[in-house]
């Protein structure tokens, strides 16, 4: 045993692959860049539509905004997936590249430089690895994890921001180094005498390029068809698809599963402000009504347009004597959960667009998408379109 040699741990010369080059990591973290970019600020966008500050207006226009910016959010996240990938393999190699440990007296500020820029990059792997993981099952409407989703979702977002911009600023120089097309990636590269063993038989870097850039075209095409009906059927990554549903419409959560019931003749509707007014549903049919063409935009990804009926919301506010833009709170039959209440800001109850809908595509409204009533509004995010509704409250 005595003579038997460990073998070496491999250094960072063991990856010889011209695939490892800074070129490649330029190049693939630029798309990398590009998807993460659109995919925060996208979502930025949604966590300020349901928790907006006081000073923020949200306009109501367009009305498909959120559709577009939550499409782009979900496609762009999955599109990142393997885009990660394909840049953490073309990196790797790096984790084998000597610490200068431990340090000389002169050596020490470039020692503690390293190994703050890997813990850095460990915090912007593990961050983004993790939020990219949750975000995509939670597009598969799965949760398998005890904390709350959108809370950790966020947090991690700033977390990302903040390390990213270290490593940008670390990496600047090669960066800009690398930014410009160079013959080598065209050409097919050589192998060089010495790699052992020739891993990559061959594969040019425009080869790659092609590859990971293919694979990241086949996962966004598996995917944007829940927000573009016209791919629906290949949406082989959607858990709703365009036009399956009650009505024609996706359901996001069943009355049953929200705990509601069908209702009785006994029903009432309510609207407090300056009056307060009460309606049956016999009474809520006989008000003026008018028509909406209007998404339906979940957060999880899937958006599908639908043509609603009901009574404004300016309407019922100027029945009730309150003032033309008041913020309203909307009440849901559901007791209890996330959904349960939502509010809508002055210029969004103010919207001619904005129903207390009766009903979709031509008929009464299915009890999976809200009957009796729900909110409908244009450029939110499914989250807040309430259904089962039986009071608003004008706020103060
Ligand atoms: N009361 C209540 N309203 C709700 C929900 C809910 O769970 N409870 N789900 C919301 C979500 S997340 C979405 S995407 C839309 C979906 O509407 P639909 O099921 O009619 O398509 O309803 C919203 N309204
Ligand atoms: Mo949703």
């Amino acid at each position: 045993m005595g003579d038997m040699k460990l073998p070496a741990l491999p250094t960072e010369k063991s990856f010889p692959s011209p695939l490892h080059h800074p070129r490649v990591a330029t190049v693939i973290g630029r798309w990398l860049g590009i998807a993460v970019t659109i995919c925060f600020l996208t979502g930025l966008f949604s966590h300020l539509q349901q928790a907006t500050p006081d000073w923020l207006h949200i306009p109501s226009r367009p009305s498909s905004l959120y559709r577009v910016t939550q499409g782009l959010h979900i496609l762009t996240g999955t599109v990142a997936i393997p885009l990660l990938l394909a840049k953490l393999w073309t990196v790797y190699p790096k984790l084998f590249a000597k610490l200068p440990w431990p340090p000389s007296r002169q050596t020490l500020g470039t020692a503690l430089g390293t190994v703050l820029e890997r813990l850095s990059i460990l915090v912007l792997v593990s961050a983004m690895a993790l939020e990219l993981f949750i975000g995509f099952l939670n597009t598969l409407q799965w949760y398998p994890w005890p904390f709350p989703f959108k809370e950790t979702h966020y947090a991690l977002a700033w977390i990302i921001v903040g390390a990213l911009l270290v490593h940008l600023a670390v990496k600047l120089p090669l960066i800009l180094a690398h930014w410009k097309k160079t013959p080598a990636d065209r050409t097919p590269l050589p192998q060089p005498a010495d790699s052992l063993p020739p891993a990559i038989t061959g594969l040019s870097r425009r080869g790659l390029f092609r590859t990971v850039a293919g694979a990241g075209a086949l996962i966004g095409v598996a995917s944007i068809g829940q927000s573009v009906p016209a791919l629906g059927p290949i949406a082989v990554l959607a858990p709703r698809k365009p036009g399956i549903g009650p009505q024609g419409l996706p359901v996001n959560r069943t009355a049953h599963d929200a705990g509601v019931p069908r209702i009785g003749s006994d029903w009432r509707f309510t609207i407090e402000g300056p009056q307060q007014l009460t309606y049956s549903l016999e009474e809520l049919r006989a008000l003026p009504q008018s028509r909406s063409e209007l998404p339906i935009a979940c957060v999880e990804g899937w958006s599908q347009g639908a043509h609603w009926e009901g009574i404004r919301i300016r309407d019922l506010l100027r029945f009730c004597g309150a003032p033309a833009a008041s913020r309203v709170r909307v009440v849901s039959m559901e007791q209890g959960g996330f959904h349960a209440t939502s509010e809508l800001p002055p210029q969004f109850a103010d919207d001619p667009l904005t129903l207390l809908a009766l009903r979709l595509n031509g008929s009464d409204l299915d009890l999976d998408h809200g009957f009796p009533a729900r909110v409908i509004a244009p450029n939110r995010p499914g989250v807040l379109q309430t259904k089962w509704v039986h009071r608003l409250e004008i706020l103060p």
